[in-house]
């Protein structure tokens, strides 16, 4: 009788235990985690925020919850900001380009040297290879957590005055540009007119007329209308291409269990790979089937030579050579190795 007291005892005292550790480490996740996306779910980056929360959601049963904030809304809009707020904690998480955060982590420039990577296999050597390894330390030691790389995809150049075939038609045009200053050098270097701002000015500035032309996927030229804001000749010159990074702030990371940990890196890596296939839909297959939509919306679109290419990379080889040593020579010759050694 005795025994039975003791050991039903030790078990009372044993349940209340594990009621605590559960308690306690329910208590350290929040009802709800921030997510901060520029573009919503009619982007491809977006529909890879939902689809990363979703999976999130669904295998954690419910424990770890994501909202979605697009537009950046969590800084105001201002994209530039967005990484010192993640690290600050004001974010949760998020996926972000690598031209937004360069400001503040100068080695992401990489991927905006003008025409370092010629296709698709040149940015997966990247990203899949040693310098997305590198990247990913590097990352870390700016402090965030990162899990996955996604895509917002080739940066395509459209304006609303004329076609551009050489560095010639750039001259004098008004561009908005991101906000990274090796863009500015990159516009300049060809004549144009560069502006920066964020991607929240660039509507009405591109509506109003104040700007003449921009930069980005075919992607977001369509899910931004952007031939209704004037912008009705696009020219395919693939001079960048911005991947996207899933990340998390590290004090959240840390109040996860291992195995949420876990899930969440496994979330973001599936989320990415099917965000990545969406980015480049209707632009690998062999008739580009989004630049036949593209054009039946009255849009002139203008496919360079290899000749005519070439005059824009000779063009811009000074900037490429000046960012080069800003980024660290090291890094962008093992970029360079990565893509001369790519699987075409
Ligand atoms: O601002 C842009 O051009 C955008 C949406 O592509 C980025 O956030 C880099």
């Amino acid at each position: 009788m005795k025994v039975q007291v003791r050991t039903l005892l030790k078990f009372a005292v044993a349940a209340t235990a594990m009621a605590f550790t559960a308690m306690s480490s329910a208590q350290n996740y929040k009802p709800e985690y921030k997510m901060s996306l520029v573009v919503g779910t009619a982007f491809p980056w977006g529909k890879g925020g939902e689809t990363w929360a979703n999976l999130v959601k669904e295998r954690t049963q419910g424990r770890i919850n994501i909202k979605l904030y697009p537009g950046v809304s969590l800084v105001q809009g201002d994209q530039t900001r967005e990484f010192t707020a993640i690290r600050q904690g004001v974010i949760d998480m998020a996926i972000g380009s690598t031209i937004n955060w360069s400001p503040q982590v100068k080695q992401l420039n990489l991927f905006s040297l003008p025409f370092l990577m010629p296709d698709y296999a040149a940015m997966d050597a990247l990203t899949q290879g040693e310098v997305g390894k590198q990247m990913f330390s590097i990352l870390d030691k700016a402090g965030v957590v990162p899990l996955a790389w996604g895509e917002n995809g080739y940066r395509e150049i459209t304006n609303s005055k004329g076609p551009i075939r050489k560095p010639e038609d750039l001259k004098g045009l008004k561009l908005r540009v991101v906000g990274s200053p090796l863009f500015s050098d990159i516009f300049t270097a060809l004549g144009a007119n560069p502006t920066q701002m964020s991607w929240a000015d660039a509507q009405p500035a591109l509506s109003s007329g104040a700007v003449d032309g921009q930069e980005n996927p075919m992607s977001v030229f369509t899910a931004a209308k952007m031939h209704t804001i004037g912008q009705k000749h696009v020219t395919m010159w693939g001079y960048v291409a911005d991947p996207l990074v899933f990340v998390v702030n590290k004090e959240v990371w840390a109040s996860w269990t291992p195995a949420d940990q876990a899930i969440v890196r496994q979330a973001a890596i599936d989320a990415g790979k099917e965000e990545i296939a969406i980015a480049r839909k209707g632009l690998i297959e062999a008739d580009k089937p989004l630049l036949k939509e593209i054009a039946a919306l009255g849009v002139t679109i203008t496919e360079l030579t290899p000749a005519e290419r070439e005059a824009f990379v000779k063009a811009t080889r000074p900037v490429y050579d000046k960012w080069k040593s800003q980024i660290g020579a090291d890094l962008v010759n093992t970029a360079e190795k990565s893509i001369a050694a790519r699987k075409k």
